[in-house]
C-alpha cells in the first residue's frame, strides 16, 4: 500500500458446492480490533453520491463491498492512492487519521462496515486543513 494506517484483509470462504459460499468473519482472530459496531451503505442509486471525505481520530474500520463496487481514495496526508472494492472476501482496514471517500458506487453496492468503537462525532476530522494539520505532527 502506497499510503499508511491501511491494509487488506482477506477472508476465503467456504465454498460448499453447489451450495454456495460461507464466509466467516470473527473480531479479534480476522479482524484487529474488537468490533463494536457494524453499519452498512446501500440504495446507492445515484452516480454522484459520495461518503467518507473525513479522518477518524481513534476509530479503526474494516469494510467489505458485499456486493457491487465503489472506489476508496485514501489519503494519509502525504500519499493518495485509489483502491477499488469489489469483493465480499476482500476487505479494506483503515486506521487512524487516514482521509477517505468513497465514490463511483454501482447502483447495487452494499457497503458493510466493522468499526473499533461506537458512533462518536467528536472523533471525526471534517475538515481537511485540520487533517492536513493532525497528520503532520
Ligand atoms: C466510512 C463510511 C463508509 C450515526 O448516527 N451513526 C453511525 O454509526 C454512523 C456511521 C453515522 N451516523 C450518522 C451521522 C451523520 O448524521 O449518519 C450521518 C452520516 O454519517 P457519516 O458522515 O459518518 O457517513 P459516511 O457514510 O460519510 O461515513 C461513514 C463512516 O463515518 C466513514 O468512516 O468509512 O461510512
Amino acid at each position: 500500500m502506497k499510503v499508511k494506517n491501511c491494509k487488506f484483509i482477506e477472508i476465503p470462504p467456504i465454498k460448499d458446492g453447489i451450495d454456495g459460499y460461507l464466509t466467516v468473519i470473527e473480531d479479534t482472530k480476522h479482524i484487529p480490533f474488537e468490533v463494536k459496531r457494524v453499519y452498512f451503505i446501500n440504495h446507492l442509486t445515484s452516480k454522484f453520491a459520495l461518503r467518507g471525505r473525513h479522518a477518524h481520530r481513534q476509530l479503526e474500520q474494516v469494510m467489505y463491498c458485499m456486493n457491487g463496487s465503489c472506489t476508496v481514495s485514501l489519503d494519509d496526508g502525504y500519499q493518495k492512492q485509489n483502491i477499488s472494492l469489489n469483493s465480499a472476501d476482500k476487505g479494506l482496514y483503515i486506521g487512524t487519521n487516514l482521509w477517505h471517500t468513497m465514490s463511483e458506487f454501482r447502483e447495487d453496492c452494499v457497503l458493510v462496515v466493522l468499526a473499533s468503537d461506537k458512533y462518536k462525532e467528536a472523533d471525526y476530522i471534517r475538515d481537511y486543513q485540520e487533517f492536513l494539520r493532525t497528520a503532520a505532527k
